[in-house]
């Protein structure tokens, strides 16, 4: 069958939006219709290389669907069934699964792109093989991918808004309880108030943080975050983010900074703004050849913790369908995250606007 899809076919280059033939699903595998893709910085950093597949590949990775068929051997999706797409593959049988780590499945030894028998589902009009972002591929109408990927969700729910849980949501959110595992009454920085900072921002009002400081260079987001329940703001153009965070905190830094830029520099400076024994979250994708670099002795003298968070720590299964709960309940904000809904042939437009800072998130629908 045929599918409109955005595939970068080189690095910096404007993505081409074209039709491409989709096979069907083999066994293990489910065709889903795409209702939403939310337009997260990742997929921008595989445009620029920063997060690294070969070309060609259609980008998407945040996304929400119907299922349309289920190949053979698939016996717990159906037809019909709406589902969010995890982008991580996870087995729930492998170590770091019984460890309730599946972010960090041990099981799918495949290059990055391609399904689990190592073979593609999607070709363009020469014949070219085509790789699927995080082997789902969300910025395509249609998309075949393995069940382990999938997420059943409630019929009732927005697809719009459960896209918005399959990357950003999850992520911020489940770097603040996941893995940091806030305390009620702390005192944190968000360093970055993008689509993902937000929902960091969310993720600590939900720990109940008694100091929510966001840090961006845009005053716009920090509008943004006062809405999502920052307490203070912090303008990193005109102020040293690390000096502000500190005197808002007594000179002491805070009990726990979250990068979500994906910047060496600002990884460090996340570091920098910990009180002793703080813990540093880096959450942002930086360039995978990039190092950072803090004083050693240093590090060991005040007994600071840095940490990474792959997708919040989160076990998709469990938390979004949760996460989709707390929205109902009013305890968490997805309609305000979307600021700007496009069509597929505008991906171009949705990446310069997220460049020029225009977004809280934008969302691309599907008819
Ligand atoms: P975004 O572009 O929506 O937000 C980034 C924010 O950072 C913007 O508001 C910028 O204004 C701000 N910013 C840029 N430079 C600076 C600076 N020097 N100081 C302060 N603020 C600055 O991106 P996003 O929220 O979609 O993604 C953020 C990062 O998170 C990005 O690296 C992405 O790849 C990563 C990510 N990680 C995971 C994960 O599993 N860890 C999942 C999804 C996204
Ligand atoms: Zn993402």
């Amino acid at each position: 069958m045929k599918t409109r899809a955005a595939v970068m076919y080189e690095h910096n280059q404007p993505v081409v939006v074209e039709d491409l033939e989709l096979e069907d699903p083999k066994a293990n595998e489910v065709l889903v219709r795409t209702a939403a893709s939310g337009v997260c910085h990742s997929d921008l950093s595989v445009v620029t290389g920063a997060i690294y597949y070969d070309a060609a590949v259609v980008l998407g990775h945040e996304g929400a669907g119907i299922i349309e068929h289920v190949g053979k051997d698939v016996t717990d999706f159906h037809v019909g069934d709406h589902v969010i797409l995890s982008f991580v593959t996870y087995c729930s049988d492998c170590k770091m699964c019984r460890m309730e780590k599946v972010c960090l499945c041990e099981s799918y030894d495949v290059p990055r792109g391609y399904q689990l028998d190592g073979t593609y589902r999607l070709y363009n009009k020469s014949g070219q093989g085509i790789l699927q972002m995080a082997r789902i591929a969300t910025m395509s109408e249609y998309m075949v991918v393995p069940h382990q990927n999938l997420v059943k969700i409630d019929d009732r729910h927005s697809l719009e808004k459960a896209a918005l849980v399959g990357c950003g949501v999850t992520t911020g959110v489940g770097a603040v309880l996941n893995t940091a595992k806030v305390e009620p009454g702390s005192s944190v920085a968000v360093i970055g108030t993008g689509g993902v900072g937000l929902n960091a921002i969310q993720g600590a009002v939900l720990a109940k943080a008694k100091k929510i400081i966001a840090v961006d260079i845009a005053e716009k987001k920090l509008d943004f975050a006062k809405r999502f329940g920052a307490t203070d703001v912090v303008n990193a153009t005109d102020n040293d983010p690390v000096e502000a965070v500190r005197e808002l905190t007594e000179g002491r830094g805070v009990d726990y900074a979250f990068e979500v830029i994906g910047n060496p520099d600002t990884i460090v400076q996340a570091y920098r703004m910990v009180r002793a024994a703080g813990t540093a979250v880096i959450v942002g994708m930086a360039h995978h050849q990039k190092e950072f670099s803090i004083p050693a002795q240093h590090f060991v003298a005040t007994e600071r913790q840095i940490i990474g968070s792959f997708y919040g720590s989160c076990q998709p299964r469990v938390d979004m369908p949760k996460l989709l709960n707390l929205y109902t309940e009013g305890k968490l904000k997805l309609d305000e995250l979307i600021t700007k809904h496009y069509q597929l042939d505008q991906i171009n437009e949705a990446f310069a606007d997220m460049e020029a800072g225009e977004n809280a998130r934008g969302v691309i629908t599907f008819n």
